[in-house]
């Protein structure tokens, strides 16, 4: 039992440090590296604000909506796209844990958000791209 609990407690430290806020530049390189920018016909600029306004760039977001919980920079819900064990009749698009959503590795979140906007809403998936990036000026998330 003691084993468990300081292994539970490890593991809530290593997740803790696993934990990152990205700036504005490092998602432009990695959303570079990765082709996320310009898929879709979608700039690097609009992911900055869509990950600003869902996340406030921070991998260990999590947002509860009561019945399903969104998880990540990107926000990506356990309802449709991850599992997090807990969200009833999950259709995990991404075909993930919910916990990859949660560490500083980011590029299979870039996958799974390259998989939601494949979809036939695209971008208005993001709750903060329709209140915050549609139309808008996206000068201020340029690097
Ligand atoms: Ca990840």
């Amino acid at each position: 039992m003691k084993l468990i609990l300081s292994l539970t407690l490890l593991s809530c430290l290593a997740s803790w440090i696993e934990a990152k806020k990205y700036s504005k530049c490092e998602l432009t390189r990695i959303f570079g590296e990765t082709k996320l920018h310009r898929y879709q016909g979608i700039g690097a600029t609009t992911w900055i604000c869509i990950t600003k306004h869902e996340s406030d760039y921070k991998t260990n977001a999590i947002h509860d909506n009561g019945s399903s919980r969104d998880y990540g920079i990107f926000q990506i819900n356990s309802r449709w796209w991850c599992d997090d064990g807990k969200t009833a009749n999950t259709a995990n698009g991404c075909n993930k844990p919910c916990s990859s959503f949660m560490n500083d590795d980011i590029t299979d979140d870039i996958e799974c958000a390259k998989r939601v906007v494949k979809d036939p809403q695209g971008l208005d998936a993001w709750v903060a791209y329709t209140k915050h990036c549609k139309g808008k000026d996206m000068r201020k998330y340029k690097c």
